[in-house]
């Protein structure tokens, strides 16, 4: 079954994606995801350029090979660009394969461990108030876990809150803006949000938060011992996580349960974390750690320690990664939870797939492969557009970790 055509795809339906179509002599296609948040064309490139090269003429069939051919074949291992290429050839080499055996990709990586996958959204608001408001909305939508984020009284704006939307886009079209942080205002503010919304919706709604990497490791420290009365389901990045050591200072002073790994693009980013048991959940996805298969090896080692998984799943990971990651969620045994943050409806449309949302959880659907397309007619109609997250600075004008 050799590779004939490989293409990449370049579309802004709402955001920018990147994906890859890979084509056999068969006629059949697969699709992965290469989409890396604000440096799209260094991966549309490291693609095009350096790898598509390589696959033609490859038998689509052997997966491994063929991500080993791309990982220690070449000198320059690791790296976000690296990894997202290897992860979109990966992703859609499964993809093919489920097509070829008419069966979904969860049938090939063990079968489904249950029956569907818990999902968490994100509620945010500009207060305390409206920030109640928006988990009340979620939770009448069926979601049985909520990341709740709010702005933070005396600063302007706050990183992870929408403006009022359902379909929320973190990144701003044009050059980066810039917005004020206050860790200490956020550390004073918080623990009072998660009080009030445990007072609110009582104790069985999973709540989760995201400090996105902004604290140092004793401010983390504080803050994980300040929200335990609220029992979170977790706190995500809080601090940044070059430094993996960081987390046996946290793990000392706090029992609020840890993730991290939205970033990492490898199992030796985070071999220490999950060995050591410094966090609870490892939050690498699809897209941006090496594909289904290295995905799977990071969750192999994760169970040995009774750490979860819980990827990352926000709007700049298509489609395509989504579909990828419920059938990787469906089928690992240590399963936390995956992060669901819709697509906007042009979004939706140019990725028709067949995951579904219902009661809180989702389902991959039973389409073989991985159950997702792309309307390459529609995509054409929404050219790149270049876009960035905002960036932070102190008070004192000082830059800030992202
Ligand atoms: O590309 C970065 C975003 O996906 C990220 O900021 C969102 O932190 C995030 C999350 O947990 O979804
Ligand atoms: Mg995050």
């Amino acid at each position: 079954m050799k590779i004939v055509d490989a293409r990449v795809i370049v579309s802004c339906p709402g955001r920018n994606f990147v994906t890859l179509k890979v084509v056999t002599e068969d006629g059949i296609h697969g699709l992965g995801d290469a989409t890396l948040n604000g440096r799209e064309l260094a991966v549309a490139s490291y693609l095009t350029d350096h790898v598509i090269p390589c696959l033609i003429g490859r038998d689509a069939r052997r997966i491994e090979d063929i991500w080993q051919y791309l990982y220690k074949g070449v000198y320059w291992r690791r790296g976000p660009v690296t990894m997202s290429a290897i992860a979109a050839v990966d992703t859609a080499l499964w993809d093919i394969k489920g097509k070829a055996l008419d069966t979904p990709v969860y049938n090939l990586i063990g079968g489904r461990s249950r029956d569907s996958v818990l999902v968490y959204g994100h509620a945010s608001g500009r207060d305390l108030e409206d920030t109640v408001a928006a988990v009340a909305t979620y939770q009448a939508m069926g979601y049985k876990a909520i990341r709740a984020q709010s702005g933070i009284p005396g600063l302007a704006s706050t990183y992870g809150v929408s403006k009022g939307d359902l379909y929320y886009e973190p990144a701003e079209k044009g050059l980066p803006s810039e917005s004020l942080w206050s860790t200490e205002r956020y550390l004073n503010f918080t623990p009072t949000l998660f009080k009030r919304l445990r007072q609110e919706f009582g104790d069985d709604l999973h709540l989760l938060h995201d400090a996105h990497h902004r604290c140092t490791p004793i401010e983390a420290a504080r803050l994980g011992k300040s929200l335990e009365p609220y029992h979170l389901f977790w706190l995500e990045d809080a601090v940044p996580a070059e430094a993996q050591e960081s987390f046996r200072l946290i793990r000392q002073h706090t029992t609020t349960p840890l993730a991290v790994g939205e970033i990492f693009n490898t199992i030796h980013d985070c071999y220490q974390l999950i060995q050591e048991q410094l966090i609870d959940y490892i939050r690498t996805t699809v897209v941006h750690a090496g594909g289904i298969s290295h995905l799977r090896r990071i969750a192999s080692l994760a169970e040995l320690y009774h750490v979860r998984t819980g990827s990352h799943g926000a709007t700049d990971l298509s489609p395509v990664c989504m579909a990828a990651a419920l059938h990787f969620d469906i089928s690992v045994h240590n399963f936390g939870i995956q992060e669901y943050m819709r697509h906007t409806p042009e979004t939706d449309a140019v990725f028709p797939h067949a995951y579904v949302f219902q009661d809180g959880t989702m389902y991959p659907g039973d389409t073989p492969g991985l159950g997702v397309d792309i309307n390459e007619a529609l995509a054409a109609t929404y050219p790149y557009e270049r876009a960035y997250l905002p960036m932070n600075r102190t008070l004192d004008g000082t830059m800030h970790s992202w």
